[in-house]
């Protein structure tokens, strides 16, 4: 599948109108607030920017391979790929020792990366939940050597440094327990079973779990619906996000469901979702849960511009590690992120609580004659530079640093003061405006290779 998700892309009940009771089953799906409390709610989300997605859990122990076999796709779907038996795949859970997992050092790596929240996977596809569950021993404290719940760890390592904590559950998508639903079909008979029994036995008492025993919970992060997923039963999950008011849900319940955040994947949509929350979540090399083999780590300069470039579409970067199975993140992953944070630590003020850009164009344009193969316009981006704001300045993103002197066209407003971010005594630079278009004079070199970000204050502006 292409691109970002909608519920019916994910093969979701599309019309409500094919459920019985319509009315109720859609007043059932929508959180009850006012335009303000909403805002309010929003509000930390919206300023934060940038977040740490963690893919960790059963697979990060086959890590890519079956029977000294490299699987092709995704880590954490190796069991669908290889059509693994529930009960043999289910014996990786003896081999699960992460004694290097240590929640204090993830929080410390997510904060020194600039991340304002972390959202970690407590049951993917596969079913095995990585906290304590009462539902069955098919979890990380009861079926594993470890012994230990990371998520309660984790959460309260999050409280104590003041990072937010979100939670992954795959609701829909089951692969272990009976009921449970498989995008490509069930391959073991133990699969089998009722949907709506592995609703009420299995997902709904353990998302109560994950709502009640781990403190704050900021964001709830459902995914891959299918079908199953009707309005009816996905408005069971309502009450229980509930026992947390101010959490902050996606858009991938299912059932019409429309959640409080969009969430394209693996790509940053041309223009944003303008008026919208969105948040485009990215894996750092080419999978989401650990494979050992994948080295093909995103460079800093291309997470960093992406990161840029969500800011300035007015979106969220939520950016994935794949722990490994011994609880380590990769060395490659943490370099990463601790690049990433030394240029926030310069930069952020252009990046936290900033709006979208005043312009637009910079971003690139869609072809005008060339489509894709779904006929969707062909989008060419430029990454020249970006734009983020806050009222009163300009915050320019020079990804290519100008020849002496960068010219900005239709600027509303006149320039009071241009200054770079990387210059801590911030002295003005030269500039000169002529209606709407301003020309600044900077030093030879540029003060970040990958992105200086230079200031304009401007007044009587929008
Ligand atoms: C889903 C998961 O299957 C995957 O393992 C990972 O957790 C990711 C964050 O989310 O992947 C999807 C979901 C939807 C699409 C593609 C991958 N889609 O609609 O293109």
């Amino acid at each position: 599948m292409a691109g970002f998700i909608s519920t019916s892309s994910l093969g979701g009940e599309t019309a409500l109108s094919t459920q019985p009771s319509t009315q109720s089953t859609r007043a059932l799906l929508e959180r009850k607030e006012t335009p303000s409390q909403h805002d309010a709610r929003m509000k930390w989300w919206r300023e934060a920017r940038f977040g740490m997605f963690i893919h960790w859990g059963l697979y990060s122990v086959p890590a890519g391979a079956y029977n000294d076999k490299e699987i092709p796709g995704s880590g954490e779907w190796i069991m669908s790929q290889a059509k693994i038996p529930v009960a043999e795949y289910a014996q990786y859970a003896e081999r699960f020792n992460p004694v290097g997992f240590d929640s204090d050092h993830w929080v410390r790596t997510a904060q020194a990366a600039g991340m304002k929240y972390i959202v970690i996977t407590a049951k993917h596809h596969d079913g095995f939940a990585m906290f304590h569950t009462k539902v069955d021993g098919y979890n990380i404290t009861d079926a594993t050597p470890f012994g230990r719940d990371p998520l309660a760890e984790l959460a309260e390592a999050c409280q104590a440094a003041g990072i937010k904590l979100g939670i992954y559950y795959s609701q829909c998508q089951d692969w272990h327990h009976p009921g449970g639903d498989a995008w490509d079909g069930h391959w073991d008979k133990a699969q089998d079973g009722d949907f709506d029994a592995y609703l009420k036995n299995v997902a709904l008492p353990q998302v109560r779990e994950l709502m009640t025993n781990y403190g704050s919970v900021a964001v709830f992060w459902f995914d891959t619906p299918t079908r199953l997923m009707t309005p009816r039963r996905a408005a069971e999950f309502l009450p229980l996000l509930d026992l947390q008011p101010q959490i902050i849900v996606n858009d991938r319940l299912g059932g019409g469901f429309r959640g409080d955040t969009q969430t394209p994947e693996q790509h940053i949509p041309p223009r944003g979702y303008p008026g919208e929350d969105w948040e485009t979540c990215m894996s750092i090399n080419d999978t989401w849960g650990y494979k050992s083999n994948d080295t093909n780590f995103k460079s800093t300069a291309t997470l960093i511009r992406s990161l840029v470039d969500v800011a300035s579409k007015g979106g969220n970067y939520l950016l994935n590690v794949g722990p490994t199975g011994e609880g380590i993140i990769p060395q490659p992953e943490v370099d990463r992120l601790t690049a990433i944070g030394d240029w926030l630590k310069v930069n952020g003020d252009s990046i936290y609580g900033a709006g979208p850009t005043a312009f637009g164009d910079e971003a690139g344009q869609f072809d005008t004659k060339k489509t894709d193969e779904h006929g969707h316009p062909i989008w060419a981006a430029k990454w020249d530079w970006r734009c983020t704001t806050k009222p009163g300045k300009l915050f320019i993103h020079l990804f290519k640093w100008p020849a002496r002197v960068f010219m900005l066209k239709g600027v509303a407003g006149s320039v009071t003061k241009a200054y770079l971010l990387a210059d801590e005594q911030q002295s003005s630079r030269l500039f000169q405006q002529n209606g709407n278009q301003v020309w600044v004079k900077l030093p030879a070199l540029a003060p970040d290779a990958i992105d200086s970000v230079l200031v304009l204050e401007v007044a009587g502006g929008k």
